[in-house]
């Protein structure tokens, strides 16, 4: 079977969570990073690929997925990771909420406030503050009483999640009030397979 392309941006935590899964579920890509200070997702080449002119992008023959968390269940269904995307209607509903949580809470709190200090983006660094003291409290207290965000191991939630959430710091987060989730990244760092962001 040849390798799904998968066009990629390094410094990109929605790029870390589909580079992540692949690493720790043993799925092979041909990873091709894309300049994006060059412009490179605004070519109509590209375009044509993702109209949202964004990565990540996987390209898997004829088959184009944008979007990391649809590519993490596109991946885990198409190499059968059943045990990272269980089957069963509420398992899968529980690593769902999680999905959503990576590209609505935590996007809006931890990695906006990326975005700002790491990258200049002119978003309110207030809000993404504030939004982060509350996504991180809740999301350290679900950790106290569960070992993996969804289920018994860990699941695409974790791949989905765990990049914004450890490279919070780099937006001026401190972790240092969460105990819970700090372990729950050690965790996750833990597992065999596990890469860095710049790995
Ligand atoms: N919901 C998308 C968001 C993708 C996204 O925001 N990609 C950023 C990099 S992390 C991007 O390509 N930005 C380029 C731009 O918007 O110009 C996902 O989860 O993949």
């Amino acid at each position: 079977m040849s390798r799904p392309v998968f066009y990629n941006c390094p410094p990109s935590g929605n790029c870390y969570k589909v580079r992540l899964f692949a690493a720790l579920a043993g799925v092979a890509l041909d990873i091709r990073d894309v300049d994006l200070a060059a412009g490179a997702h605004k070519t109509p080449d590209f375009t044509a690929l993702n109209p949202w002119q964004q990565v990540p992008v996987l390209q898997d023959g004829e088959t184009v997925i944008w979007d990391s968390q649809a590519i993490l269940v596109y991946l885990a269904e198409k190499y059968g990771k059943t045990e990272w995307w269980p089957a069963a209607p509420a398992a899968r509903a529980r690593v769902v909420e999680w999905l959503s949580v990576s590209v609505n809470e935590i996007q809006h709190g931890p990695a906006d406030a990326r975005l700002v200090k790491k990258f200049d983006y002119s978003l309110r660094y207030d809000d993404a503050v504030a939004a982060s003291a509350r996504t991180l409290s809740i999301i350290d207290r679900h950790l106290a009483d569960h070992a993996w965000l969804a289920g018994d191991g860990p699941t695409l939630a974790d791949c989905a999640a765990y990049p914004y959430l450890a490279l919070a710091p780099e937006g001026g987060i401190a972790l240092d009030a969460y105990p819970a989730l700090r372990l729950w990244l050690a965790r996750v760092e833990a597992l065999p397979g596990y890469i860095s962001v710049d790995a």
